[in-house]
């Protein structure tokens, strides 16, 4: 088991509304804002999905761009890109994403209900998210939303070998409508799964809605790291909405240390993911 915890902070993601959820950081200012406050709280690493002008999911290249350099100037954080993006991005869009040259990037590893829409991620377009980003430096999250995944992660590996920096970590995201739910026993069934990949990889979990503190707790008691943000929660307790990235993050930080397993700094989780510089 770790004796420290890789916290990742998702702040913003692809399916929440600015007009819905007034807290959501939206615009680069925002963004920048609360990723200094959350590293400075104890997360290492921020899974990012951008909004353009009038607060709509993008993956616009410039903005994406634009982004990396202003966390980067701004934070000490481990920038990572989302390649899922929303589920309308077509492909290419979410190749491109690579471009910006983070310094990791997400990679789902299969299709997936996602509520009523599917989040589709074909064995070919795996691939070549996995070759591109071996080929540019770029370290991946493997992004599971349901135990198959993990196999199929196997079978990537196998054939393809390792991703660049030579660590393989995952992150579980548990209860999407369509997913594996956000149980202990799912997150069971998947730290089981991941002994059968390269000894030493690790994974996240991410508890989406209601989901969210079971797996935190699932998590930290297994020996995973954690990922929180308004990406997945956007209710802090019942009849409490999440009031922001902070406050997540700094609940996340208090059962990490509860557990004895403190947050690791940014040039730890460098060490720990294989990023280099
Ligand atoms: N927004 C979801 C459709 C990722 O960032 O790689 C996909 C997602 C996964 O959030
Ligand atoms: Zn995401």
């Amino acid at each position: 088991m770790s004796s420290r915890t890789l916290i990742t902070v998702a702040p913003t993601g692809a399916e929440s509304s600015k007009t819905d959820v007034p807290a959501l950081p939206v615009t680069l200012d925002e963004l920048v804002l609360s990723a200094k406050e959350c590293e400075s709280l104890g997360a290492s690493v921020i899974h990012v999905h951008i909004r353009d002008a009038d607060a709509q999911p993008t993956l616009d290249l410039g903005r994406l761009t634009a982004t990396v350099a202003a966390l980067r100037e701004s934070t000490g954080l481990i920038v990572q890109l989302s390649s899922g993006g929303s589920v309308h991005d077509p492909e290419s869009s979410r190749l491109a994403v690579l471009d910006a040259a983070p310094d990791m990037a997400s990679c789902t590893m299969g299709t997936v209900n996602f509520g009523d829409d599917v989040f589709l991620n074909r064995w070919e377009f795996i691939i070549d998210l996995h070759t591109r980003m071996q080929e540019r430096g770029i370290v991946p999250e493997y992004e599971i939303f349901d135990l198959g995944h993990v196999w199929a992660l196997q079978r990537l590996l196998d054939k393809y070998g390792l991703p660049a920096g030579g660590h393989v970590h995952l992150d579980f995201v548990m209860g999407v409508p369509g997913g594996m739910p956000g149980t202990v026993a799912a997150l069971a069934a998947c730290e089981a799964a991941v002994r059968d990949l390269p000894e030493g990889s690790t994974f996240s979990a991410t508890g989406v809605g209601r989901f969210t503190l079971p797996v935190m707790l699932a998590s930290l008691a297994s020996g995973g790291h954690l990922r929180v943000g308004m990406e997945d929660t956007l209710t802090y307790a019942k009849g409490q909405p999440v009031e922001s990235n902070m406050q997540l993050v700094a609940r996340a930080v208090a059962f990490a240390r509860l557990a004895q397993r403190p947050p690791l700094s940014p040039a730890e989780a460098r060490d720990l993911l294989g990023i280099k510089g």
